[in-house]
């Protein structure tokens, strides 16, 4: 995946610097995309504000990954994260029927950043190794996708684990980042 991924990404955005945030609730799978495509090491930092994140610079390429969900008090500080993010890469875990709407509330709250209405967005229904996880028409519909509104998205069934769906996803993502505003 590691060589996949630089012949993908490396013309995409130029000498750009470029943000590509990976967020989602705990568990759905952010830390185990982010090995699985060997980019490089991944720095874990703790702000003093109090939450992790986790970053793989690749190029001029910033991926960082958090948690959504839990504590408000800290939300205001993601805004530091957001300036320059041109893809958003939410990851679900489509086996947690349980949480997938505060998945949801999380997601569409997230899409109403204003720093972040020109960033494409890809989303991996993950964990579909999973007996009982929902699909990708299943995902869509418990996302209510079809209200993102005036923004590129696409959604792809993954297993981070069996590390499948991964490449499809990434290679959406960098041919609509390609075409675009360039
Ligand atoms: P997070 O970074 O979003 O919080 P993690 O999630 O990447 O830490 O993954 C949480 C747990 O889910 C891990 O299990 C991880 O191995 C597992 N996981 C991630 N992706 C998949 C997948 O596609 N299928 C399955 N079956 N499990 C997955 P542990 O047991 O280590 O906590
Ligand atoms: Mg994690």
């Amino acid at each position: 995946m590691g060589i996949l991924f630089t012949k993908m990404f490396s013309s995409v955005f130029g000498n750009k610097e470029a943000r590509i945030l990976v967020l989602g609730l705990d568990n759905a799978g952010k830390t185990t995309i982010l090995y699985r495509l060997q980019m490089g090491e991944v720095v874990s930092t703790i702000p003093t504000i109090g939450f992790n994140v986790e970053t793989v610079q690749y190029n001029n390429i910033k991926f960082q990954v958090w948690d959504l969900g839990g504590q408000t008090s800290i939300r205001p500080y993601w805004r530091c994260y957001f300036p320059n993010t041109q893809a958003i890469i939410y990851v679900i875990d489509s086996s947690d029927t349980d949480r997938i709407a505060i998945a949801k509330e999380e997601f569409h709250a997230i899409l109403e950043e204003d720093e972040l209405k020109g960033a494409v967005v890809l989303i991996f229904a993950n964990k579909q190794d999973l007996p009982g996880a929902l699909d990708d028409a299943a995902v869509t519909e418990a996302l209510e996708l079809h209200k993102i509104k005036s923004r590129q998205w696409a959604i792809f069934k993954a297993s981070a684990i069996k590390g499948e769906g991964l490449f499809e996803g990434l290679d959406w993502l960098s041919n609509t980042l390609k075409s675009g505003s360039g």
